[in-house]
């Protein structure tokens, strides 16, 4: 599987290419769009959300619901566009007044105009947006939907955000489907309430918040990824994408970093055999991977997300022209966007799980790799 988008956040639209998808799968456009919508929610997020109603448009690679075999392209509309036609035209005729010559710390400004000698950090900001996310997030539920039929699926929950931490962390998948439900994607009702408390009072003061999320594969079969190649690792493969996504700054697998403070008999699961069952396990401190293949557990990411650079407080920056002290650009902003990180996660981790199982039980159509996948 490879995924290419493109597409500036207030640019004519976002665009994605997927190759690498087998033949004859059928697709959901409403599910699809479904996950389009979970990735704008989570209270915090900013007032680009109102404007933006996130929906597939494909292009190319299905006809008559099914896939083709060739490259699925797809494109999503910004309807803020409207809003920016004057600033974002490509062609050479956009007005000044948009300029942005104060750059955020924390944010890709400073270091992408040095590397691309540009003197507007519009021309950074537009692509390092985490606008980008959603094309992701389509390609993503485009894979999951695939998977469904092997029986895989993916959810998240939100563990912690702005120092507000669930109490107990829970492995039980039933009760991680309700986090949909909150506003924040936490399924500890006290946990939400502090949580949704501290947003309120970030926003007040201009501050933003960042958390930790919890992504959780289920279904997946036995020897996804590698021990004999260190690029097909399936540990590496999903904390190198997870961490792709915008903000993400750490990603452990299962209890990586309790794991690290305890001994070697409380860390590993131990193994167990019956008849029915075949070999099984009753704990799941790896997370799901040993010896970076999957071993027939849920796999177990947990995400942590810096808190949004754009604040409303201020922050010290040097203007890029005049090289005076200022303090950094705002426009707009979320207060927090963990919530939404964790959709997003979700589809990250997916589109690495439909790689490897393509690549364990490949073939060119549904029913070539249903067969092996079945035997
Ligand atoms: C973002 C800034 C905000 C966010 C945006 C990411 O956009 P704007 O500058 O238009 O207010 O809303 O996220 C999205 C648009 C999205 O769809 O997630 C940034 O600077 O990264």
């Amino acid at each position: 599987i490879r995924i290419l988008t493109a597409g500036e956040s207030h640019g004519k639209s976002l665009v994605g290419i997927i190759e690498g998808v087998p033949a004859n799968f059928t697709i959901d456009l409403d599910s699809i769009n479904k996950d389009l919508a979970r990735r704008q929610l989570g209270y915090g997020r900013g007032p680009r959300m109102d404007i933006e109603k996130d929906k597939i448009e494909i292009l190319s690679g299905i006809r008559g619901g099914k896939t083709l075999g060739s490259p699925i392209s797809f494109l999503i509309q910004n309807k803020d566009y409207e809003n920016w036609q004057e600033y974002m035209s490509i062609d050479g005729n956009n007005k000044e007044d948009r300029r942005v010559t104060r750059p955020r710390p924390g944010h890709a400004d400073l270091s992408g105009i040095q590397k691309y000698s540009f003197d507007d950090i519009r021309n950074v900001l537009e692509r390092s947006s985490a606008r980008e996310t959603a094309v992701r997030v389509a390609a993503g539920s485009i894979l999951k939907g695939i998977l469904k039929d092997f029986n895989i699926n993916v959810l998240s929950h939100v563990i912690a955000i702005g120092g507000a931490s669930v109490s107990d962390g829970t492995q039980d998948i039933n009760l991680i489907k309700a986090a949909d439900s909150s506003p924040v994607r936490c399924i500890e009702k006290s946990t939400e309430e502090t949580i949704l408390q501290k947003i309120q009072d970030a926003k007040l003061v201009g501050e933003s918040l960042g958390g930790i999320f919890e992504v959780h594969i289920v279904g997946v079969p036995v020897g996804l990824g590698s021990y004999v190649h260190w690029d097909r690792k399936l540990d590496a493969k999903l904390a190198y994408s997870l961490m792709s996504i915008q903000g993400i700054k750490g990603v452990e697998m299962g209890e990586a970093f309790e794991n690290a403070n305890r001994l070697g008999s409380q860390t590993h699961d131990e193994i167990y055999y019956n008849s029915s069952e075949g070999y099984y396990r009753k704990t799941n401190y790896a997370g799901g991977i040993e010896g970076g293949m999957s071993n027939g557990q849920n796999i177990v990411i947990r995400c942590a997300m810096k808190p949004i650079p754009t604040l409303y407080k201020s922050l010290q920056s040097v203007d890029i022209i005049t090289k005076e002290a200022v303090s950094a650009s705002i426009e707009r902003s979320d207060t927090c966007a963990v919530p939404a990180a964790s959709v997003v996660g979700e589809m990250v981790a997916i589109t690495v799980i439909a790689e490897e199982f393509f690549r364990k039980y490949g073939g060119d159509s549904k029913e070539e790799i249903m067969k092996r996948w079945q035997a």
